[in-house]
Parts: C-alpha cells; structure tokens; sequence
C-alpha cells in the first residue's frame, strides 16, 4: 500500500504524483493543507520531521525527500523504467533531478509568496496567528525563512533574481534537449518529471519566460509533457478542502 502526503499545488508533491501517474501505481492521498499550517502539526512531524510535503508511506516505511522518493518508487516498481540504463545519462537525469530543487523549487518557492502565499494567509489569519505558527515550525530553516518572509515579505529585486534564475535554468534544459529528444538524452526520465512542476508554475506566474521564440527546442518539450496523461493526472488532482492556496 502507498500513502501520498501531499498538497494540491505543492511543486514537490506534484513531481510525486506525476511518477505514481507514469508507473501506474494506486495510492491513498493523505492531503495535507500547507495554507492552514497542517504541515507543522504534530500529527504531521510524526510523517516528516521537517514540516514538509512531500512524504511516502510504502506499507508502514516511510520515505522523505521529493528526490529521494521518486528514485525508491523507481527502484520498487521498476516496470515502467524512469531511469536510463546508460551511466552518463544516469547522471545527467541526476543533474536535473538536482536543480530541480537547487533553481526550480527554491525560485519558485520565492516567487509564489507574493502572489499566492501571504494572500492566502492573510485571509485566513491574523497577523499574530500568523507569528504564533512561527514558534511550532519544527525545522529551523524552514522556520527562517518563515520569520524572514513574515517580517519583510519577498523584495521585487529578489523577484528578479528568481525570474533571472528561471532563466538559466530554461537555457540549461534548451541546450540539454539539443541532445534530446528529453533532458538526459533519448530516454524520458525522472528528470525530466522532477522540473515539470517548476516550469509550470513560472508559466503560471510569468508566461514570457517560457517564449517559444527564444528556446524553441524547450517549448516542443513542453508541449510533449502536457501531453503526456500522466502530466494531466498528476495536475487535475482536485483541491480536497476547496479552500485555495
Ligand atoms: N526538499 C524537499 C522540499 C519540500 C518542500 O519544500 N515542500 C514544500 C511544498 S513544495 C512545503 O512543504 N513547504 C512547507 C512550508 O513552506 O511550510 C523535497 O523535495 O521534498
């Protein structure tokens, strides 16, 4: 049995899901809601001591680590293979699997505070509700960044780092798929699922950095993996608690 703890709009439980979707697998959702700050409750640390979606109950073993999880499901249900059999092209998906977090969640990450984050949470709590969910964040860098946001909210030239970060990583990928068809060659691959999410939402929050015009090769990538139906999947998956961001 596989048990999904996961957010709706959550970047790292998207790449999760769309892995289920890829190998076919059946799992139970364990919705957790990040704007109501249920990743911080106990009931929660318990799963993953770090406040963080996404986490894998694989019969009573649990897993941590969007990354990591997305690899045990691939060495566990090995039937649709998401991994290349080729060594370098191994690493290369590695490479993607990486900055997938490094650039494409710790940007986007930034830039949905804005937009989405601190209206969501403005409307449903005070300000100093919003300060005593400081004090139960079990993860003191998650806590930081927490209490930094709280304090001065993300700056407009932090914006532009984010989007200018955006734009290396889009300039990567369009000369990673000169090699392609995908990003670690000619097999669709784990890495390719780990910046899927990344790359929708900075269409979602600034549609030109995805210009066709300026990385074509790219655009005909992403074409394909909307195309795929486990893109669709792991994308439709409907908000449990109706309650937005
Ligand atoms: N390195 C972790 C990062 C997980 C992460 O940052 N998850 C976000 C959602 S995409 C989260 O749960 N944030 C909780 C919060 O900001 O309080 C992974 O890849 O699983």
């Amino acid at each position: 049995m596989l048990t999904l703890y996961h957010y709706v709009n959550s970047l790292c439980s998207q790449k999760v899901r769309m892995c289920l979707a890829e190998k076919g697998l059946d799992w139970q959702s364990r919705h957790v809601h990040l704007g109501k700050f249920e990743q911080w409750q106990p009931a929660y640390t318990r799963i993953n001591p770090k406040g963080f979606v996404p986490a894998l109950d694989h019969d009573g073993r649990i897993l941590i680590e969007s990354n990591v999880i997305i690899e045990y499901l691939e060495d566990s249900f090995p039937d649709t293979r998401l991994r290349p059999k080729d060594a370098y092209a191994r690493a290369l998906m590695r490479r993607w699997t990486y900055d997938s977090e490094e650039i494409g969640h710790a940007n986007a990450n930034a830039l949905s505070h804005n937009r989405f984050h601190a209206p969501g949470w403005a409307q449903r709590f005070t300000p100093q509700q919003l300060q005593d969910f400081l004090t139960t964040c079990p993860y003191p860098m998650l806590a930081a960044r927490y209490g930094r946001r709280l304090a001065h909210g993300v700056s407009a030239a932090e914006e532009e780092t984010a989007y200018a970060a955006f734009g290396f990583l889009f300039d990567q990928m369009e000369a990673a798929l000169a090699n392609g068809p995908w990003l670690a060659g000619d097999d669709y691959s784990l890495g390719d699922i780990a910046v899927t999410p990344s790359v929708k939402r900075a269409e979602v929050l600034r549609p030109s950095v995805l210009d066709p015009a300026r990385r074509p090769l790219m655009a005909d990538w992403w074409r394909r993996i909307q195309a795929r139906p486990a893109y669709k999947l792991a994308f439709s998956f409907p908000d449990p608690d109706q309650a937005g961001r």
